[in-house]
């Protein structure tokens, strides 16, 4: 898989895809990685990438030209599978966008700030919209980085047995369950019986209860899916 992301601050994505799961993935083969710089793409003398919003109001509005060229600079040589706007008016993502996104080839993530991109660039260009939940960032980079991490580690041969998604399979419909390490007792704190009694249908019980408790108790509405499912 190729990812292309487009900003305007492309040292916020310096960090996030450079440890751990992420590295792997690209350092494998797996997954690249490219963060553009928008301003690049800018013609005007100031490398301007952003102007005053027609009617009036404040804040600025991300130019069409600069990410256009872009775009179209990058598509003479990719085909992208779909062309994303980090936005907080977008559809909200959950696993079946992740699961979907890790199954294509190529992706083109475009991160907005201040008030957004011009209109014209979205109804021309971009085939998804996607928020990462109902609360506002300053910039889209550190959504693109959620979207790409929650993708990529999805990608067949990204991790490992321990790592894989298929172990939090459940959980994609229940919370996950408490765990603990070593030691059993811990400042008068004991590890829950079951889970060192070596009995292993009822440790699988005792995680199952507790999903169900804390899924009830924090996300009714998860809980009031899954038991429609199970229906
Ligand atoms: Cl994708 N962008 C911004 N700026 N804020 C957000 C968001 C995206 N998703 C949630 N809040």
């Amino acid at each position: 898989m190729r990812i292309d992301i487009l900003t305007i601050l492309p040292r916020l994505l310096d960090g996030p895809f450079a440890d751990s799961i992420m590295q792997r993935a690209q350092t494998k083969g797996i997954c690249q990685i490219h963060v553009h710089n928008i301003r690049d793409f800018s013609v005007d003398k100031h490398k301007s990438v952003d102007d005053y919003q027609f009617g009036g109001g404040a804040g600025m509005v991300m130019m069409a030209q600069p990410i256009v060229d872009a775009i179209e600079h990058l598509s003479q040589s990719i085909q992208y599978d779909e062309i994303i706007y980090l936005t907080p008016d977008g559809v909200t993502l959950n696993q079946g966008f992740c699961n979907q996104f890790s199954l294509m080839g190529n992706l083109l993530l475009i991160c907005g700030h201040y008030k957004g991109i011009d209109q014209r660039v979205r109804d021309r260009y971009i085939t998804k919209e996607i928020s990462i939940g109902d609360y506002v960032l300053s910039g889209g980079e550190l959504a693109a980085a959620v979207l790409v991490d929650s993708v990529v580690r999805l990608i067949p041969g990204v991790m490992n047995d321990e790592t894989s998604a298929l172990t939090d399979s459940f959980q994609d419909q229940l919370l996950a369950p408490p765990v603990y390490t070593r030691p059993a007792e811990f400042n008068g704190m004991k590890v829950p019986d079951v889970l060192t009694s070596g009995n292993f249908k009822a440790i699988e019980e005792w995680r199952m209860q507790s999903a169900l408790e804390k899924t009830k108790q924090r996300r009714p509405d998860l809980f009031d899916k899954y038991n429609n499912l199970a229906e």
